[in-house]
């Protein structure tokens, strides 16, 4: 009911207290199965500061619109571009929606087709509902990266374009982006990388020594990256971001908004009004922690997942879905189903997926929290 006099602000924060008691939060350690985690404390000064700009009226916020496009020009940067095309969106599901929006609309063929891995995000589906594409579903290898023959053999004359992943949702594992780069040019198709996880976790691991296929702009058949700074880069939600490499992309999904105070103002992105303030985290957060910042966070978490790799093969009856690449580690446990219900009424925040149960070790994610529930797993295993 929509209340009829005003209550302190006190009492309404009491109640929202309450209300919000059943949340887990990332601070307890016991969200194990998220890609969010606690942001920076730096970027919830930055939004707290900057919360009243809007970036869907550029022409009033111009200083803040720069400010995304140097963010913007940092982060094609890590993905190996001089100066790409793009926004700070509301997350990986935008971005991948404006990937896609891009290709279908460059590509003027009357049935629009994306040849996408069987292990990609469910936002794409999203998209291929909204934009009219259809979607057509390529087959993984045993490895769980997509299998590119596969690809190859669903290119028609009505395929719009192709779609890699840097970091899979379920086992964050990176697609041959280098082989789907060469089709894609000999193709003449674009390649779309969603590395909306493995954005901010890649650049870093590859100079760290991990063994990550190359994901991104330094391969040309890449046209457009899916990179969001609300995982890994810790900025708070929302905040995505689609880089493409040439202009032409955007100036295709953009539209005129003739009224706004900029005058001839075009907007790309889904969102109208837009948080200007967690554009401005994105900027704020790379200049405060710079290359060494991140990979300094991406070092503990690589070795925090390989350690908790090696404590799970050490249950019995637990097994590794394949070893893992990036800080993301998944296995299976006999009665997964029961473990699972099991390990939640013990307050564990875990990502179920068929099959198995993904971990995910995120800035939250400390050695201790994951022994507690090593302890919990065995016990319910053994249940
Ligand atoms: N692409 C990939 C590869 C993703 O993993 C995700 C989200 C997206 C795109 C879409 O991003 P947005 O959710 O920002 O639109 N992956 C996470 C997942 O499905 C999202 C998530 C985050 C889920 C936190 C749960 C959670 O607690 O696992």
């Amino acid at each position: 009911m929509f209340p009829e006099r005003g209550a302190d602000e006190e009492d309404v924060l009491e109640e929202l207290r309450k209300k919000t008691s059943e949340d887990l939060t990332f601070d307890s350690g016991r969200i194990l199965g998220s890609m969010c985690t606690y942001p920076h404390p730096f970027a919830v000064k930055v939004v707290t500061e900057f919360i009243d700009r809007n970036l869907g009226d550029p022409g009033l916020h111009v200083g803040s619109r720069k400010v995304e496009e140097e963010a913007i020009e940092m982060l094609s940067n890590l993905l190996g571009l001089e100066k790409g095309y793009g926004h700070i969106v509301s997350g990986g599901t935008e971005a991948n929606i404006l990937a896609v929006r891009a290709f279908r609309n460059l590509a003027d063929v009357e049935k629009p087709e994306l040849i996408l891995p069987k292990s990609a995000h469910f936002s794409f589906i999203k998209a291929g509902e909204m934009l009219g594409v259809k979607l057509v579903w390529a087959e993984l290898n045993n490895d769980y990266t997509v299998n590119v023959r596969d690809i190859e053999e669903k290119i028609t004359e009505n395929t719009v374009g192709i779609v890699g992943i840097a970091g899979t949702t379920g086992l964050g594992v990176v697609d041959d982006i280098p082989a789907l780069s060469d089709l894609a040019l000999d193709y003449g198709l674009p390649l779309h990388v969603d590395a909306a996880f493995g954005g901010f976790v890649i650049p870093f691991a590859k100079e760290l020594g991990y063994e990550v296929p190359d994901f991104d702009f330094r391969l040309k058949g890449v046209k457009s990256v899916t990179i969001d700074p609300h995982k890994m880069g810790m900025v708070p939600i929302p905040a995505g971001g689609i880089i493409f490499r040439e202009k032409r992309f955007l100036e295709a999904i953009s539209v005129p908004a003739p009224y706004l105070a900029g005058g001839k103002v075009w907007q790309a992105t889904i969102t109208g009004t837009r948080p200007g303030a967690n554009a401005l985290a994105v900027w704020a957060m790379i200049k405060h922690l710079g290359f060494e910042g991140y990979k300094g966070v991406v070092k503990k978490a690589m070795e925090l997942s390989r350690w908790f790799a090696r404590e799970l093969k050490k249950i019995p009856g637990v097994y590794l879905i394949r070893e893992p690449v990036l800080n993301i580690v998944s296995f299976g446990t006999p009665n997964l189903e029961e473990v699972e219900e099991e390990l939640k009424r013990r307050g564990w925040g875990i990502s179920a997926h068929r099959g198995y149960i993904r971990i995910v070790m995120m800035p939250h994610v400390k050695r201790e929290h994951l022994e507690a529930f090593l302890g919990d797993l065995r016990e319910a295993v053994r249940n």
